[in-house]
């Protein structure tokens, strides 16, 4: 336990407790200043209350006020000790997230399916995927495209039947291949039998959901306010997503009771586990307060400090793996926004049994943007944000290494949208994931350099959040051409086209005009084409995926970072008593020296054809020493 702070207290009291430390850096990445700062020992020792100073702008004390409420809200400290790895199947899997809307139609209705699914898992497991992770598949009016969920024991029809499930899981068994599904448990569908039955009157599935006579000021993901009027009972309901996702009670034991049920349902069945949607945001302070309006401008929405480490979240937490999850050993990786390093480890640390991994989103824009803002990402924050965490995550921690899914443009479009170096960066990328130390989720793809979209027009846009977004924008007085580029840089729309299996029309996805239009070159970016050539990102993604598998140091093996502060380079080594692996990595699209001397390793994998005196674009080498 550590000591509580106050307004008197130091920068370095602040982040040395972990909400003050995650919430410090997503301040430093939100606004673009420089974490070089964090270095220094002026800034560490200046006290709170002088916050303005750095800052330079004036700082009211209602915000001092919720700042250290927030931070004095965890005082317990991730365990640091010299426990050795506990080796797991979920460390050693290579994930790939289906998005199963855009991945394979077997009935030619323009939409993806599950025997679309099964009638690629050969392909899958040629690739060298171990585990999948399915994005919501159950009975679901689709505002959010099957974010909001109607029944949880139910397939979505449009996707097939429960008898498809289980035969995808079958045939996933006979291959030795796992899967995990999507658990969407903040929120359910207004649609939903309890949902109804509440507005029907119905007093206990009233209390499933969280309903006031006055809304608070708390500001929705997707535009507009948290609350949404129910005329029938004359109550607003909260909804941090869309109009037609409301957000349950945890506070309620029958609602986590339900949850565990449902876990416990899909388990029983042969799944291995959950990805937990916004899983961090379950646990709402009961007093609802308002948000402070300056966490809200910082952060960009109203409200976050009072659910997005919630009260009781650990708690619920915890008591779900007890109660369903462990009886199954079944997997758990939380998808959790705002969530930095410290909180992240706390919430996954093996001693803690909270879950087993994070998704932490800190990596997705470099210091000072936004999704929505179009600019040129800089490889160089990815490198700093793998450096920090790599070396915080002593063996009770492990980490998930993603950079692309079903909510962000493509991470190769934001690095270089020419698309000039697309194959070597794709694989320079890919390598990245599978030689650092944690668990790579490749998104589907990314094996074939699949990037952003070329949308027309909002007609293409399909998105809830982007098309709420484009109004809220008009509304605003955005003329439509600066709204629609906004939402062309940001759109969660542009990985949700269509997966491309060849070149005939529709890439192979469907017969038919599929739910979302496609618009990227089909010649070489398929998997049939891909397949056949040597040097294609599939063919050096797959490789690469079956070496880690060969060469468990690639796994669990120490890692040491070389020459970090040099701009532009990312190098590191693998190593055990037995192996060393080296990796070098150019970040930029300049050529560069060659900084460190390979003498002494064999060169392995490489995405350039021939090695020249300098170091070529976006070049990576993995080498192996002799
Ligand atoms: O996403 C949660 C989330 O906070 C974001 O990724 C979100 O899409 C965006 O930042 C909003 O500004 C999860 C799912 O991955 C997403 O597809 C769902 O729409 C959302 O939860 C609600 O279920
Ligand atoms: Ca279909």
């Amino acid at each position: 336990m550590s000591k509580m702070i106050d307004i008197n207290s130091k920068i370095k009291d602040v982040i040395a407790l972990p909400i003050g430390h995650d919430v410090v850096f997503r301040l430093f990445l939100q606004t673009g200043l420089s974490f070089s700062l964090l270095d220094n020992p002026l800034v560490l020792n200046i006290k709170l209350k002088n916050l303005s100073k750095i800052l330079k702008r004036k700082i009211p004390t209602s915000f001092f006020q919720t700042v250290i409420d927030l931070v004095n809200s965890e005082l317990e400290q991730p365990l640091e000790d010299d426990a050795p790895i506990n080796k797991a199947w979920w460390k050693e899997a290579v994930f790939y997230q289906i998005y199963p809307r855009s991945f394979k139609d077997s009935n030619g209705d323009g939409i993806g399916d599950i025997q679309g699914i099964i009638s690629k898992l050969d392909t899958l497991k040629d690739l060298g995927i171990d585990c999948l992770w399915l994005s919501p598949i159950y009975d679901s009016p689709n505002d959010d495209n099957g974010y909001d969920i109607r029944d949880y024991r139910n397939i979505m029809a449009e996707f097939g039947t429960m008898d498809d499930v289980d035969l995808l899981i079958s045939e996933l068994k006979k291959r030795d291949m796992k899967i995990i599904m999507d658990l969407v448990v903040n929120h359910t569908s207004d649609e939903h039998p309890w949902f109804q039955a509440a507005l029907n009157g119905d007093k206990e599935k009233q209390d499933y959901y969280i309903f006031r006579d006055k809304p608070n000021n708390w500001t929705s993901f997707f535009s507009g306010s948290a609350w949404r009027y129910f005329k029938e009972i004359d109550k607003y309901a909260l909804k941090l997503f869309s109009s037609k996702q409301m957000d349950l009670n945890w506070d309620n034991p029958k609602i986590r009771k339900e949850v565990a049920d449902i876990v416990t349902f899909w388990l029983e069945k042969g799944i291995d586990g959950f990805r937990m949607d916004v899983i961090n945001y379950i646990s709402k302070n009961p007093e609802l307060p308002d948000g402070d309006t300056l966490v809200g401008d910082l952060v960009g929405f109203t409200g976050m400090e009072h659910y997005f480490y919630g009260p009781n979240l650990t708690k619920y937490l915890a008591e779900l793996r007890k109660n369903a999850f462990e009886p199954y050993q079944g997997f758990s990786v939380g998808e959790t926004p705002g969530i930095g390093t410290q909180l992240g480890k706390l919430l996954t640390g093996d001693y803690r049994k909270i879950m087993d991994l994070t998704f932490s989103f800190d990596h997705l824009e470099t210091p000072g943007k936004v999704r929505f803002d179009d600019y040129r990402y800089d490889l160089n924050f990815y490198k700093f944000y793998l450096i920090e965490n790599q070396k915080s995550f002593s063996n009770r921690y492990w980490m998930s290494l993603f950079v692309d899914n079903h909510d962000n443009p493509r991470f190769i479009s934001k690095i270089d949208p020419s698309n000039r170096y697309r194959d070597e960066l794709a694989k320079n990328i890919n390598m990245i994931l599978l030689t650092l130390k944690g668990t790579p989720f490749f998104y589907q793809g990314q094996e074939i350099g699949m990037t952003n979209n070329e949308f027309k027009s909002m007609d293409d846009i399909r998105d809830v959040e982007s098309i709420n977004k484009y109004k809220e924008m008009i509304a605003a007085g955005k003329t439509e051409k600066e709204a629609f580029a906004t939402i062309l840089a940001g759109s969660r729309d542009h990985c949700r086209t269509p997966m491309q299996w060849n070149d005939k029309t529709y890439g192979g996805f469907s017969e038919n005009q599929p739910w979302i239009k496609g618009y990227q070159d089909l010649k070489t970016t398929n998997i049939e084409y891909q397949q056949k050539q040597n040097n294609s990102i599939y063919n050096f993604t797959k490789q690469l995926i079956h070496y880690r598998k060969e060469n468990p140091v690639l796994i669990y093996g120490d890692i040491e970072f070389i020459k970090e502060n040099t701009k532009d380079y990312f190098i590191y080594k693998r190593k055990d008593e037995n192996n060393e692996f080296l990796i070098e990595i150019n970040l930029s699209d300049d050529r560069q020296k060659r900084i460190i001397d390979s003498t002494g390793y064999k060169l392995i994998f490489s995405n350039v054809k021939n090695q020249e005196k300098m170091m070529s674009a976006y070049e990576a080498n993995l080498y192996r020493k002799i």
